[in-house]
């Protein structure tokens, strides 16, 4: 060894090598700095605006915004739930529970679902593109199909797809692969997210965090079927999304983010005794 090290070229040249090493790496660097886009260079946390922000292509073409640009009008404050409106907010939804038992005769009106899902409807949404679609399943043929697809793969995802803690976590649900409620509740909402949409020209338009704005629009759906004296349950079936995009003949710029089955509880519908963290364990003051 000592014999290799003195007469090593390693040893007799090593500036040699450094310096090389060190032009080396940064030819590397600055090859990497340009590929890099003008986006990731000014955000934290690129990895976000990578899949948000796809590098557009500038063809030259003048740039138009997806909104038509008009003079903004006043604010109306509109109605609030007054007096105690927070209160009596809370009260409302601090009583929604996932139901998972559903009364299979009893049918709420088709209207009262439009509405809820007016309400989704007026979500927030990234630069006001409203990239979501609610597709209301009725028909007891196509239910009966959604829930086929989703026990055939809930089954896998329970015996093998799902790691041991996952299942662990969920055995206190008491949920499993059969799934009754699919075809027992007379509605499922299938929310889809838009990654993309179309603008009027036919140009591929840009839907900016489509999945923090059709979550929120979920949030509200949930919150109106509580209103309207509904049941439902959240849904996130693993692995079914293009099946189930597929069966509805969705395009493919559409991709499912919650199913939800919407009714009435069963006569003898049973819930999970859950509790809900405390105000001081969810809220930070400053
Ligand atoms: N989607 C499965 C499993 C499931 C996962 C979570 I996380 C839950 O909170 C509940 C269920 C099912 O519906 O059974």
């Amino acid at each position: 060894m000592e014999s290799f090290w003195s007469s090593s070229k390693l040893l007799k040249h090593w500036p040699g090598f450094v310096l090389g090493l060190l032009l080396t790496l940064t030819i590397k660097y600055l090859q990497n700095y340009r590929k890099r886009r003008p986006q990731d260079m000014l955000i934290d946390g690129a990895e976000d605006v990578a899949v948000e922000f796809p590098l557009a292509v500038d063809n030259g073409a003048e740039l138009q915004p997806a909104l038509e640009e008009k003079p903004h009008v006043p604010f109306v404050p509109g109605h609030n739930l007054n007096p105690d409106g927070a209160r009596r907010f809370y009260e409302l939804v601090r009583d929604r529970r996932s139901v998972r038992a559903f009364n299979a005769t009893l049918k709420p009106p088709i209207e009262v679902l439009e509405d809820c899902i007016r309400s989704a409807g007026t979500a927030p949404s990234g630069a006001h593109t409203e990239p979501w679609t609610f597709c209301v399943v009725e028909q007891l043929a196509l239910r009966q199909a959604v829930r086929e697809i989703v026990e055939h793969e809930e089954h896998i995802n329970y015996s093998a797809r799902m790691q041991k803690q996952w299942v662990t976590d969920l055995r206190p649900l008491q949920t499993n692969a059969y799934k009754p409620y699919l075809t027992d509740a007379p509605y499922l909402v299938l929310i889809f997210k838009q990654t993309h949409g179309t603008t009027t020209d036919g140009r591929k338009k840009q839907h900016y965090y489509n999945e923090i704005s059709t979550s929120i629009a979920a949030g509200i759906l949930l919150c109106a079927l509580q209103a309207a004296g509904l049941c439902s349950l959240v849904t996130t079936p693993l692995n079914c999304g293009p099946a189930l995009r597929r069966l509805l003949d969705r395009p493919p710029n559409e991709k499912l983010l919650i199913l939800l089955a919407v009714g009435y509880a069963a006569e003898d519908c049973k819930v999970p005794d859950l509790e809900r963290k405390a105000l001081q364990q969810i809220m930070v003051k400053y």
